[in-house]
């Protein structure tokens, strides 16, 4: 568990008209966040659409609204990795979860902070974390790590609701990009491999997150060292999105444009 201090993301909204400084403050820090860019709207369909499926496999409390996202208690936490789950694969085929990616804004967006014509991977991820679920929480890392092909892949990360810091948002650290890749190690938490939290701290940056709120988004660089924090809350269900890009004539792992963990599922 790390003790280090975290700090606020600092948003750019200001410069969403001025692409140079939007450039200089990616390269500088490593990611960009953006308070309410992103239509609530669609959001709140991609919200329903995945909680949908979790009630009908019982993880959804039914006498309050179901866009309120509140865990009924039953099963997950424990017993089950999401990822390989039967839940998992349904919200990977949902249609405007899909459709997302290249919604007009994060295609304008990529497309004019790369300077060039866009490749969205069809790797997407829409996650779904569960209260008191530790073990699950995603461990420091860089995306590289995984996703391969070009470090200069950027990951959007968008919470599909409302998602202050006791939800388990995200936190980057700022300049890691430059860092090139530090050493991964196998690790509890979702992937199961991670940067160790003291080397983490070695480094001496901060981690920098927020009190998510929906319609806002976290944008980062392939080598940008970033981690989930614990669902603490009582009840309620996290629910992310995460979708990628690069240049098209960037090299592309085979792997990204499959659906995420395509062969690797549970049975239902
Ligand atoms: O939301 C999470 O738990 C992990 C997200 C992540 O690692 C990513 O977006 O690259």
């Amino acid at each position: 568990m790390s003790t280090q201090l975290k700090q606020e993301l600092s948003p750019s909204n200001e410069w969403l008209h001025d692409l140079p400084e939007l450039r200089n403050r990616l390269n500088e820090d490593g990611y960009l966040f953006f308070r309410g860019i992103l239509d609530k709207n669609e959001l709140t369909h991609i919200r329903e659409d995945m909680l949908a499926i979790a009630s009908e496999y019982g993880y959804v409390k039914t006498d309050v609204p179901l866009v309120d996202g509140i865990y009924s208690g039953e099963g997950f936490p424990t017993a089950i990795k999401f990822e390989t789950s039967p839940l998992y694969r349904r919200i990977l085929g949902l249609p405007r979860f899909n459709a997302f990616g290249s919604n007009a804004v994060l295609s304008l967006l990529l497309s004019g902070l790369l300077d060039s014509e866009l490749q969205e991977h069809r790797r997407r991820i829409g996650r779904i974390t569960f209260p008191g679920s530790f073990k699950n929480t995603t461990p420091p890392h860089q995306d590289y790590f995984y996703i391969k092909g070009t470090p200069d892949t950027y990951t959007c990360w968008i919470p599909a609701g409302d998602c202050p810091e006791e939800l388990g948002g995200l936190a980057v650290m700022p300049k890691t990009h430059k860092l090139g890749m530090l050493t991964h190690e196998p690790m509890q938490g979702t992937g199961g491999h991670g940067v160790l939290h003291e080397r983490c701290e070695e480094l001496g940056l901060p981690w920098l997150t927020t009190d998510f709120q929906m319609g806002d988004l976290l944008l980062f660089h392939g080598h940008t060292l970033h981690k989930a924090l614990d669902n603490r809350s009582e009840n309620r269900l996290r629910l992310s999105l995460e979708y990628r890009y690069q240049r098209k004539v960037d090299d592309i792992d085979p792997g990204s444009m499959e659906y995420h963990m395509r062969g690797s599922f549970d049975k239902d």
